[in-house]
C-alpha cells in the first residue's frame, strides 16, 4: 500500500518544485505573483504531508464514448488554476488550511494508453454488429485495475485522516475512492451527483467499469451509500430512468427540466437548493461532472448537453450544502476536457474545484 511519505517521496523525486510548509505557502500564495508553470493547483509548493485536502489527479479516460481529452484535465486544471484569485466570495480562504494536488496515481496514464486502442476494437465490432472480441475483457480487467490503483491511493490518505478530491479523467475514476470511503464509513453516506446524465447504465457499450455506468456500479456494488441524489439530469436513457425509480429511497432526481419548470413559475433556486440538500444524509460526497454545468461552461467535455445549471447555481448550492452543516467526506470532479488553444474549459474547471474545495473545507470546519 502506498504511504503518504511515498507519495511526498515521490512528489521529491519529480523534482516538481521546491517544497514549503503551509506557513511559507500562505505567504507566498499572498505575494500574488504568477506562479511556476510546474507549481501545484493555485501555485501552491505545499509540503503534502502539511495539507488538509490532497487532491488526486487520475488521468483516464479509456471508455469515453465521444469527445476525447479528459485525461488532459488534471493538468490543464493545475496551470489554468495559477490564474485564479485566491478569495472566495462564498468559503473566504480555503487555502489557509492546506491544498496541494499530488502527482497523478502511479501507472494510470500507461494503463490509459494500453487500454484506448482496445476500446476502439470494441467499438468498431459493436457498430459492424460483430460479437465483442476479446479486446473487451481485456479492457474490463484495465478498469478494475484502473479502481484498484485508485482506491489504494486514497486508503493510504484516508488513514492520515486527510481529505481527497479527485480530479479526473472520465467519471469512471472515482469509483475507488467511493470504495474507500465507504470503508471508512460504515453508517453509510449520501451522494450529491451533478451531471447532465444518470450514469446508470448496465455496462454501457459492454465496458463494465463505463463513464456512464459509474452510478450503476456504485448503487449494485456499495451499499453504504444510502441516498445518490442526482442534479441537472437532462439526457438518459428509458432503462436508466426505470433503474433510477427502482433505486426508491436510495435516490432522488432533480431533472433538469424539472429544476426549471419550477423556476418558471417563481419558486425561488434557494428553495429549490434547500430542497435538494435536505434529500441528503449527514454525510456527503460530492460527485461533479463539469457536463452538470450548461456547455457554454464547458464547452470541449464529451457529451455536452444543453440546460444545466449555470456555474452560479452551482456554486450557490455548494455553498449552501457546506451552510447546512453537513459533513462533506470527499469529492471528485471530472470530465473537464481542454481544448489546444483554449484555456476556457479549465479556467471554469478550476474554479469549480476551487469552490469544491471551499464547500468541503467548510463542510469539516476548516475555513
Ligand atoms: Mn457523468
Amino acid at each position: 500500500m502506498l504511504s503518504l511519505c511515498d507519495l511526498c517521496v515521490s512528489v521529491a523525486k519529480q523534482e516538481i518544485f521546491d517544497i514549503m510548509d503551509l506557513e511559507q505557502t500562505i505567504a507566498e500564495l499572498e505575494l500574488g505573483l504568477p506562479p511556476a508553470a510546474d507549481a501545484g493547483f493555485l501555485g501552491s509548493r505545499l509540503d503534502p504531508a502539511q495539507a488538509a485536502l490532497l487532491l488526486l489527479p487520475v488521468p483516464w479516460e479509456a471508455t469515453v464514448s465521444y469527445g476525447r481529452g479528459t485525461a488532459r484535465g488534471p493538468e490543464a486544471i493545475r496551470l489554468a488554476s495559477h490564474q485564479l484569485d485566491l478569495e472566495d466570495p462564498a468559503f473566504g480562504q480555503p487555502y489557509h488550511a492546506g491544498i496541494v494536488d499530488l502527482p497523478p496515481i502511479d501507472g494510470i496514464e500507461a494503463l490509459n494508453r494500453q487500454a484506448i486502442p482496445l476500446v476502439q476494437e470494441v467499438v468498431a465490432a459493436l457498430e459492424t454488429g460483430k460479437p465483442p472480441p476479446a479486446a473487451l475483457d481485456r479492457v474490463n480487467a484495465i478498469g478494475a485495475e484502473v479502481n484498484q490503483r485508485v482506491r489504494s491511493a486514497a486508503e493510504a490518505l484516508l488513514e492520515q485522516n486527510r481529505l481527497i478530491g479527485l480530479v479526473g479523467g472520465d467519471h469512471s475514476c472515482p469509483f475507488g475512492l467511493i470504495q474507500a470511503l465507504a470503508q471508512r464509513h460504515p453508517d453509510g453516506f449520501g451522494v450529491l451527483h451533478i451531471d447532465a446524465h444518470h450514469d446508470l447504465r448496465h455496462a454501457f457499450e459492454g465496458f463494465t467499469w463505463s463513464h456512464a455506468s459509474i452510478f450503476r456500479n456504485v448503487m449494485a456494488r456499495i451499499p453504504q451509500v444510502i441516498r445518490l441524489t442526482q442534479v441537472a439530469i437532462r439526457d438518459y436513457s428509458r432503462e436508466e430512468a426505470e433503474y433510477a425509480r427502482a433505486l426508491d429511497e436510495r435516490n432522488r432526481t432533480f431533472y433538469a427540466a424539472d429544476l426549471f419548470r419550477r423556476k418558471a413559475v417563481g419558486e425561488t433556486f434557494h428553495a429549490i437548493a434547500q430542497d435538494i440538500i435536505q434529500s441528503l444524509p449527514e454525510k456527503v460526497y460530492i460527485s461533479f461532472d463539469i457536463d452538470g454545468l450548461d456547455p457554454p461552461y464547458c464547452p470541449h467535455t464529451g457529451t455536452p448537453v444543453p440546460g444545466g445549471l449555470s456555474f452560479d447555481e452551482a456554486g450557490y448550492l455548494l455553498e449552501q450544502l457546506a451552510a447546512s452543516g453537513r459533513r462533506i467526506i470527499g469529492f471528485d470532479l471530472c470530465e473537464v476536457a481542454p481544448a489546444d488553444n483554449d484555456e476556457w474549459d479549465a479556467n471554469v474547471g478550476a474554479r469549480i474545484l476551487y469552490k469544491l474545495c471551499g464547500a468541503t473545507l467548510r463542510g469539516n470546519g476548516l475555513c
